[in-house]
């Protein structure tokens, strides 16, 4: 890992909020691309403090931190991986399901799918169904995206379409999720039209759908 890769990725993982961010800067002021950053440096971070969680290495503050450290790191490269002023090619309403305070993972597939000309609404963490049932009431959306993180907060995505269902409104819309405990074969199961691994799949899946 190149040296200023491996500051990145260290200031992520200690949870260091300033540094992440100097390190994004310098990185970028060096010409590495965003995507290289989230690839390379920043989202193995995240995976190294759950793998740490996991062996008992390091406990919830430490993984509040490094998501505070990634999201501050997120600020900076947002605006290089949305395109500004392009006409919205859809509208997506998107957010994590109720139970679930996991939001990083969220807010990069919305950046990625800002940054394919999406207009998007983000409702943010631990939203319920009803929540989800409005905004495509009001928002008339082309799709609903759908994160959880936890085995537990998986099943609340079912809730979400049994909702739009009750209410009328599940043909409307497409109903796409992610998050990493999900499979091909959950995302089938409750009814969803697509499930996505990654941010960048996540585009791909949406522009698929849309044909
Ligand atoms: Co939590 N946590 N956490 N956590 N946390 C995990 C998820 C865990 C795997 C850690 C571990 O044990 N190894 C584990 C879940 C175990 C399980 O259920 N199988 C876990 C646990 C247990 C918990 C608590 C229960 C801990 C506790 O309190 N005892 C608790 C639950 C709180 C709650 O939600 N009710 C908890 C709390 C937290 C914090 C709040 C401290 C913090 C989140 C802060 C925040 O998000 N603002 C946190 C963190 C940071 C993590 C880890 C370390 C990192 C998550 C992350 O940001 N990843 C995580 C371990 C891990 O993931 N390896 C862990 C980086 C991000 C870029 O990836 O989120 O996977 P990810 O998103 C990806 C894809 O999944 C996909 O694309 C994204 C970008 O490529 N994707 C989609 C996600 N959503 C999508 C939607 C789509 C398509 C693709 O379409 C709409």
């Amino acid at each position: 890992m190149e040296p200023i890769f491996h500051s990145l990725y260290n200031a992520i993982l200690e949870g260091d909020i300033d540094g992440a961010q100097e390190y994004v800067r310098s990185a970028l002021e060096a010409g590495a691309s965003p995507a290289r950053l989230l690839d390379e440096a920043m989202i193995p971070a995240m995976s190294e403090v759950g793998r740490l969680f996991e062996e008992g290495e390091c406990y919830v503050p430490e993984m509040l931190v490094a998501a505070r450290a990634m999201q501050n790191g997120l600020t900076l490269l947002r605006p290089l991986l949305v395109a500004q002023g392009v006409k919205p090619v859809g509208r997506a309403v998107i957010g994590t399901v109720k139970g679930d305070l996991h939001d990083v993972g969220k807010n990069l597939v919305s950046i990625m799918l800002e940054g394919a000309g999406y207009e998007i609404h983000d409702l943010g963490i631990d939203v319920p169904a009803d929540k989800f049932v409005t905004a495509v009431r009001e928002l008339q959306p082309d799709f609903v995206g759908l994160s959880a993180m936890l085995t537990t907060t998986m099943l609340a995505m079912r809730d979400v379409i049994e909702a739009l269902k009750q209410a009328g409104v599940r043909e409307q819309v497409k109903v796409v999720v992610g998050g990493a405990p999900l499979t091909d074969a959950f995302a089938q199961q409750i009814g969803a039209d697509g499930y996505a691994t990654d941010a960048n799949r996540a585009v791909v899946l949406v522009q698929s759908l849309r044909k």
